[in-house]
């Protein structure tokens, strides 16, 4: 396919999905904006200013222009890399247009990062539906609410308290020799222990939540893998009432546990245990044990592989 095939497919798809013009503050915030254009520029095919604008409100050239600004300055080696993959974005752009459930002209339904391994991706934009096949879909025990999710936007994201979402129990959800766990959380309460995110029966398989409240207001990313608690040493706080972005991957032939924090490398545990299969359902919002989670959570994910430190920051910074 030519570039000049790909570029009116480009611009159909950033026109129904515009992007935030104003990059967070702090260095978190940084780091995403940055992350952002990488993704934002590829379907551009190379024209920066356009790109710069949409992220910044700048309608300038990355570079000399520039300056000194960091930002900028990571934007335009962003950019260089993303125009050699131009073809084959626009060709993932065309296959997200034509899956939309809404037809062409519709918002993209399910688009997530078309990374192998995902098994399964909850984006719980008002349903409990997988986004990655037409298996695994989320059944509500109990009353199941919708609330804003990290960006504001409304009945985007599911909101548990005491109340649960099963998916029902698959050969697919047995992951077993390495895995990894994202999702967007907003906790609200403190646990002493494990507050189970997903859970797919840890004595045996696997959980990743939070819990273990170390400081008040905050808690530690916490998951457990074969009846193996595993966190960062030291505990690396999560704030309650806000949004964050955690994720968790295992490695079962080191037995390597890395743990994220907003997109960023935040400390490793090791375990020797087997992660291994069971005929337990996969619970989102509390464990087959009752461990409990209170809070908002928003794009969930599992894969059956270890996610590179550039994949998870990747997901971070996923609209
Ligand atoms: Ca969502």
């Amino acid at each position: 396919m030519s570039k000049r095939r790909v570029a009116p497919v480009a611009n159909k798809w950033l026109k129904r999905t515009p992007p935030s013009v104003t990059p967070p503050a702090g260095e978190a915030g940084r780091r995403r904006a940055t992350l952002r254009l990488r993704r934002l520029a590829t379907p551009f095919g190379g024209n920066i200013d356009r790109a710069v604008f949409h992220l910044v409100g700048a309608p300038r050239p990355c570079g000399g222009a520039c300056g000194n600004n960091q930002l900028c300055r990571a934007m335009g080696r962003s950019l260089m890399r993303s125009v050699n993959r131009v073809l084959t974005m626009g060709l993932l752009l065309i296959v997200t247009a034509c899956g939309s459930s809404t037809g062409p002209d519709g918002p993209p339904v399910g688009h997530y990062p078309d990374m192998p391994g995902l098994v399964v991706f909850y984006n719980f934009d008002g349903d409990l539906r997988n986004a990655v096949s037409n298996r695994h879909h989320g059944a509500a025990l109990g009353e199941i609410t919708y609330v804003a999710d990290h960006r504001g936007s409304a009945n985007s994201a599911v909101y548990t308290i005491g109340d649960t979402i099963r998916v029902a129990d698959h050969s697919e959800l047995d992951i077993t020799g390495a895995i990894s766990v994202a999702a967007w959380v907003r906790p609200l309460l403190t646990s002493s222990g494990l507050a189970a995110v997903v859970d797919k029966g840890y004595l045996e398989a696997y959980a990743f939540g939070t819990g273990g409240a170390n400081e008040p207001d905050t808690v530690p990313m916490h998951a457990v893998i074969a009846y193996r608690g595993l966190s960062t040493d030291p505990i690396v706080p999560i704030g309650t009432g806000e949004w964050s972005h955690i994720a968790f991957t295992f490695d079962g032939a080191s037995g390597e546990a890395k743990f994220y924090l907003n997109g960023a490398f935040a400390g490793v545990d090791t375990s020797s245990v087997t992660l291994g299969a069971n005929d337990g359902d996969l619970l989102i919002g509390r464990s087959r044990y009752h461990d409990r989670y209170t809070g908002a959570i928003d794009q969930l994910a599992v894969f059956r592989r270890v996610l590179t430190p550039e994949e998870v920051a990747d997901l971070f910074a996923f609209e």
